[in-house]
């Protein structure tokens, strides 16, 4: 191949069989049940539960709205430790609740939050850890609920990229006080636009029905300012569906991961992330970090790329930390990133989804070595 002659995005969603999808619209024209609550609703959550390995999981209308009801649910206030690399819904999250995000740094070599560094962030103000699995590698769960439980403190993942990692055969969604996921048409795992909260008893699955349904508990009564959070039916509906593909899917990613790693792991400059041990992983981003001892900077490289119709992402470039609204937080200066800044400067996340052409994999991966000589 010598050249593309369409443009190849970092990624394109999975979608179901659209015959599939028309019967399943013939049941919901049928019935007008649109939303509140209906039979995917409910057949999507059981299901889910299940491919997940997890006990009790609330479907939302994203993952951004399920953080923020998250948080809530819990009561959280004060200050939360949380990792400036991701994307911005994460601090958002904390903001949006009037919650005062304090950053620490990250670990170097797969960029989620170092677990080494919390416990000098903690103050009496702190209520609650929340930690994200970046690129759906795991963060150190343990490490981190040691830290919980030593200072009293909640853990709520931001799992927006972790649908279907398990660790040890367990999924990593069961730690933690509650893990969020996303299902944006982006992830892995999508329903167009969706999310979940996943959580451990059926009493706080009822407090999440109840606040993402505007904190409504009967016709007339509210308990508490709750949200509209709800899934809707055809995002129910699509989502069954792509429970049926999703293993496939993640098996075509772990292929063309497996293809970027042996085709760039010997070039100068260009550093790759291992996969975790002991983990089943879902291959959702192809992070490659440009190094010094490359002949091109990271962002000569992205444009050369693109020039080549190659559109990759710096996902996440700037650093959340970086933002003019969270700039002068003071975890966010003096240098105290240092790690997560570097990261930040060094990434490049590579095109990879189910229906990637493995021979524009070669492409891409040609273009980075040609480019070094
Ligand atoms: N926490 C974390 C750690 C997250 O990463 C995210 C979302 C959240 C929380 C919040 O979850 P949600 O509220 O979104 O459920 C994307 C996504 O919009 C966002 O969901 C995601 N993280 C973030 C990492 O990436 P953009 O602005 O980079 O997306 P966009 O529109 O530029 O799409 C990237 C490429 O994907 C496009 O160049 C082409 C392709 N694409 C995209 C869409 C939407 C398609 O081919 N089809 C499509 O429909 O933010």
């Amino acid at each position: 191949m010598k050249e593309l002659s369409k443009p190849v995005y970092v990624t394109q969603p999975s979608l179901p069989d659209l015959n599939l999808f028309y019967d399943k619209l013939k049941v919901i024209w049928g019935s007008k049940w649109l939303t509140n609550n209906g039979d995917f609703h409910s057949d999507f959550e059981k299901a889910l539960a299940e491919y997940l390995g997890v006990k009790y999981i609330s479907v939302f209308t994203n993952g951004t709205i399920s953080l923020l009801t998250a948080l809530k649910s819990l009561k959280i206030t004060g200050e939360v430790i949380t990792t400036p690399y991701s994307f911005v819904a994460t601090t958002h999250a904390l903001k949006w609740n009037g919650i005062n995000p304090v950053f620490c740094d990250i670990d170097p070599v797969f960029g989620n939050l170092d677990p080494k560094k919390i416990e000098s962030l903690i103050t009496s103000k702190t209520k609650a850890l929340l930690p994200v699995h970046v690129y759906g590698n795991p963060a150190c769960v343990n490490e981190i609920q040691e830290i919980a439980d030593n200072f009293g403190l909640k853990v709520i993942y931001d799992a927006a990229h972790a649908f279907g990692v398990k660790i040890d055969g367990q999924s990593v969604l069961n730690y933690g006080d509650l893990s969020v996921l996303s299902f944006h048409a982006t992830k892995t795992f999508n329903t167009v636009e969706g999310g979940a909260i996943i959580c451990h008893n059926g009493k706080m699955k009822r407090h999440l029905e109840l606040l993402k349904n505007f904190g409504f508990s009967n016709e007339t009564t509210v308990l508490e300012v709750g949200i509209n959070g709800k899934m809707n039916e055809l995002q129910a509906a699509f989502g069954l569906l792509q429970l049926d593909l999703i293993d496939d899917q993640i098996r075509k990613r772990k292929e063309i991961s497996d293809l970027y790693q042996e085709l760039l792991i010997n070039i100068t400059g260009i550093q790759g992330i291992k996969d975790v041990q002991n983990s089943t992983l879902n291959y959702s981003y192809f992070p490659i970090f440009i190094k010094p001892d490359y002949k091109l900077s990271r962002d000569e490289l992205y444009l050369k790329l693109r020039d080549h119709n190659i559109y990759c992402r710096r996902y996440f470039y700037p650093l959340i930390s970086q933002f003019p609204v969270y700039s002068k937080i003071e975890s966010a200066c003096n240098g105290k990133l240092s790690i997560a800044s570097t990261l930040a400067e060094q990434v490049i996340c590579l095109p990879i989804y189910e229906g990637l052409d493995k021979d524009i994999v070669r492409f891409i991966s040609n273009c980075i070595e040609e480019f070094n000589n």
